[in-house]
């Protein structure tokens, strides 16, 4: 502790410690008293006990039986078989993206990790499901394209509500999955938050990803605007010798006529080469709200395939139930990646299920084979671990055609419930939906997708909690106070849509704030690093690591929760999920591995009442020896 305190003092980081400094500096000898592990680990425990964990309060059913997960069979003595991740670095991006479009066998992406249960259960999956079976993943199913399990909503959900470190899970997965590429989403200019960032922060962050082990960036704009992408594709492209898959967000119905006015082939066909032109190794489709019917996807990628030579990966949600067709029309037209589910966290929202698609393809030409009955295993660990996750289900039972007519992504429909049940207007739902797709005509008909759906769902919301409609924005504009963030869409904040804004609802949303049409990024000054360190060690009292400081750059306000909630409890992404969210019950016991190599056996015997303090004694077993610890009641 003494030299700790010696090199993260400013003097001696200036470099300016001469045969005086520790003489004239007696706060180098004053030392934290530190808790240990253990002892944290405990207290976090004591809390959820006491006062619950605040991300489950009022969702708890005590009487929930929860069973404990199966692990898939593998053969953990010997190592992973090389796939994708070993071709990337033989070939490098560019050998790889031709070797990609000249694989005649479909690829599979699996987003069981990200995307899946962003879309089922609000992205809450915490590390320690996934590291309990990642090894036995790369080992299993050694031929998957690649694993998207990091960026959307999860680096945000992670630090807020899991309490985790998004780049610890990242840095753990990648050594656990040494040969599969690991893949993430990133929302172009607005990195993984909702709003632009300066560009050097996102240059900084690619980088930092890729150290950390991303390979495959799936990079998109929310207005498919191409300067809202170009710099993102560049940094990937330049910075890093990891691919740019950038991403056409797919809106409306190439074949519906009254769909098709603007979002028709020719602009998907237009936006496909200038993503090639810009330096992607990968195009990606991304269909989310799941609205490529089969014989658009036919019609699509088969001109795709015909106009630009990249490999295409094509992404859905199977919210309406029909996208293994689809699937089967993009395969038959050639399409070299589809993003798929372990079943058990498939479907409605979520992508399809990879178990069943394999077998749908069973018979086709570009079938490629996997360990069904592994599979299997691995989707029914999913099954049991979902349980654990209860209070994050949707309520969503059934497919629904309805998504063609509202076009709510797959990540937001699930979201949208619980935010109108906040407002209480969950028996208004039916109007949410109607509104959302009139919003989107009122804004012009936009893409719509994160951070722009969001807008226009805060805009539905807004509406419809004060009784308005779409016609009211023009007619009683001057009077309404509208949503911040619809203020700042229509500022030009995230970016231009196709045919840009309509004149008169802007006028109606920003009165007399002018709007700019440039890259709102071009309106940020540029991050001076250096400064922020030392901002940061300032703040903090220590120096903390590169991706610290990131993660407070992108999210200042969750950052410092999530490092006060470290420094008290230290890392709770180690405590089983059902223990995380629900506790112990009296007798209970629970293994946590705290450290590498090193676990404690914590059992609870007793809570006492709450004393005159407002705190109760709680009784544990830490490895078999008595432990007691006063919690504050917060009751
Ligand atoms: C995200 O941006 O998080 C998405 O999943 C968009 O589809
Ligand atoms: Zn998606």
């Amino acid at each position: 502790q003494f030299l700790q305190n010696i090199i993260a003092h400013p003097m001696f980081m200036a470099g300016e410690a001469n045969v005086d400094f520790i003489k004239d500096h007696p706060e180098l000898f004053k030392f934290k008293t530190r808790q240990d592990r253990a002892t944290k680990v405990l207290s976090f425990l004591g809390n959820v006990i006491v006062n619950g964990n605040p991300d489950v309060k009022g969702h708890v059913d005590p009487k929930r039986e929860l069973r404990k997960p199966l692990l898939p069979e593998a053969d953990l003595t010997t190592p992973p078989p090389p796939g994708t991740k070993q071709k990337l670095t033989e070939l490098g991006p560019d050998g790889f993206a031709q070797w990609l479009r000249q694989d005649k066998q479909i690829h599979y992406t699996d987003t069981t990790l990200r995307d899946a249960h962003q879309s089922l259960l609000a992205t809450r999956m915490r590390t320690y499901d996934m590291l309990k079976v990642a090894e036995r993943y790369a080992r299993q199913h050694p031929q998957t394209f690649s694993l998207e399990c990091w960026g959307g909503a999860t680096f945000d959900v992670a630090l807020r509500f899991l309490h985790e470190d998004p780049w610890e899970r990242l840095a753990k997965l990648r050594a656990a999955v040494p040969n599969i590429l690991l893949q993430m989403l990133i929302r172009g200019a607005n990195g993984v938050g909702y709003k632009a960032y300066p560009d050097n922060l996102t240059e900084r962050f690619v980088e930092q990803a890729a150290e950390t082990g991303i390979d495959v960036f799936r990079i998109f704009d929310s207005l498919n605007w191409m300067p809202g992408m170009e710099a993102c594709i560049g940094f990937v492209r330049n910075k890093t010798d990891r691919l740019a898959e950038a991403a056409i967000c797919y809106t409306g119905d190439i074949l519906d006529p009254k769909r098709n006015q603007k979002y028709n082939l020719g602009y998907y066909l237009r936006l496909a080469r200038q993503i090639e032109e810009a330096g992607a190794h990968i195009l990606c489709i991304k269909d989310m709200a799941g609205l490529l019917k089969p014989y658009a996807a036919t019609e699509l990628i088969t001109a795709l395939r015909d106009t630009i030579s990249l490999p295409i990966h094509l992404h859905t949600h199977d919210t309406s139930s029909l996208q293994p067709a689809t699937y089967l029309k993009a395969v038959e037209a050639g399409v070299d990646v589809i993003d798929v589910a372990l079943g058990s966290l498939s479907g409605l929202t979520s992508q399809p299920n990879f178990n069943s698609v394999v077998e749908m393809l069973r018979g086709q030409e570009r079938h490629r084979e996997f360990n069904q009955e592994s599979l299997n295993e691995f989707s029914n660990y999913w099954d049991t671990v979902r349980e654990h996750y209860y209070p994050f289900e949707s309520g969503l039972k059934a497919g629904t055609s309805e998504v063609f007519q509202h076009e709510i992504p797959g990540g937001q429909y699930s979201n949208l419930r619980p935010q109108a049940a906040a407002l209480g207007l969950l028996d208004k739902f039916e109007t949410i939906k109607h509104t959302f797709a009139d919003v989107n005509q009122l804004f012009g008909d936009i893409v719509k997708v994160t951070p722009s759906s969001k807008v226009v769902g805060d805009m539905a919301l807004f509406l419809v909690s004060n009784n308005l409609t779409t016609a009211d924005v023009l007619e009683k504009g001057p009077t309404l106070n509208f949503p911040e963030s619809v203020r700042e869409l229509f500022r030009g904040d995230i970016g231009q849509p196709e045919g840009g804004w309509p004149r008169e609802v802007q006028k109606a949303i920003l009165k007399d704030e002018l709007p700019f049409t440039d890259r709102p990024n071009e309106h940020l000054a540029p991050i001076d690093f250096d400064r922020e360190w030392q901002r940061f060690e300032e703040k903090f009292g220590q120096r903390g690591k590169f991706t610290d400081v990131l993660s407070w750059l992108l999210y200042p306000k969750v950052f410092e929760q999530y490092w006060q909630h470290q420094q008290q409890y230290g890392d709770v992404s180690v405590v089983p999920t059902p223990v995380f969210y629900y506790g112990l019950q009296l007798g209970e016991e629970t293994i946590i591995n705290i450290a590498r190599g090193k676990s404690i056996i914590v059992g609870l015997q007793s809570v006492g009442p709450v004393n005159e303090d407002g705190c109760r004694t709680l009784f544990f077993t830490l490895n078999g020896q008595g432990r007691n610890l006063e919690i504050r009641d917060n009751s």
